[in-house]
């Protein structure tokens, strides 16, 4: 009997930039219109990426700084990361990019698991960040792009899905670390 395949996904990213609305559309296909800043919550979801079967346990974090004495622990425990912005907040772009640095360094790797995801795409206008900068900023860390909206239900699969293409891929070549690590509540 083959195993299934499990996977742990941390949603990280400055506050509001709609980590629990992109988690909670991919879960369950509704779009949480209020903001009700997180804690820390977890779900799984058994799925199929490229026709193979996978537990996804994924982890939506806090993007307010007040709630942030987790980040070490869950950025140790993760297998991949998918690094949120919003397109309408310049500075939670700045942040993904601060969350990047730390994750490598947390690790202790040059390169991890990792989708830069442009949320509120939805919201689109001059003021954006711009594409430009976004695909620059991908290219530096050597990580793909997906630009998503939780609103509008785009791309959100997508961009869950292509962080396990990366993990699968980065199985291959990396031994898993030995030993129980303690993700998140249910675990
Ligand atoms: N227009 C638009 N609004 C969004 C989108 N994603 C999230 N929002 C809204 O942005 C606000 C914040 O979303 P949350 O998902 O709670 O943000 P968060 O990143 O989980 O915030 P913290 O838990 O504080 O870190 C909510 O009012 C959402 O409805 C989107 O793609 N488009
Ligand atoms: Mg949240």
């Amino acid at each position: 009997m083959t195993e299934i395949e499990n996977h742990r996904l941390v949603v990280v990213g400055g506050g509001g930039v709609g980590k629990s609305a992109l988690t909670i559309q991919f879960i369950q296909r509704h779009f949480v219109e209020d903001y009700d800043p997180t804690i820390e919550d977890c779900y799984r979801k058994q799925t199929r990426v490229d026709n193979k079967v996978a537990i996804l346990d994924i982890l939506d974090t806090a993007g307010q700084e007040e709630f942030s004495a987790m980040r070490e622990q869950y950025m140790r425990a993760g297998d991949g990361f998918l690094l949120l912005f919003s397109i309408s907040d310049q500075r939670s772009f700045e942040e993904v990019q601060t969350f990047n640095t730390q994750i490598l360094r947390v690790q202790d790797v040059e390169w991890f698991p990792m989708v830069l995801v442009a949320n509120k795409w939805d919201l689109k206008n001059e003021n954006s960040v711009s594409e430009d900068k976004i695909d620059q900023v991908a290219k530096n860390m050597n990580i793909p792009v997906v630009k998503t909206s939780a609103k509008v239900r785009l791309n959100v699969d997508e961009a869950f899905f292509e962080l396990v293409r990366l993990i699968r891929t980065n199985r291959r070549t990396v031994t898993p670390k030995s030993g129980a690590r303690k993700f998140c509540c249910l675990l």
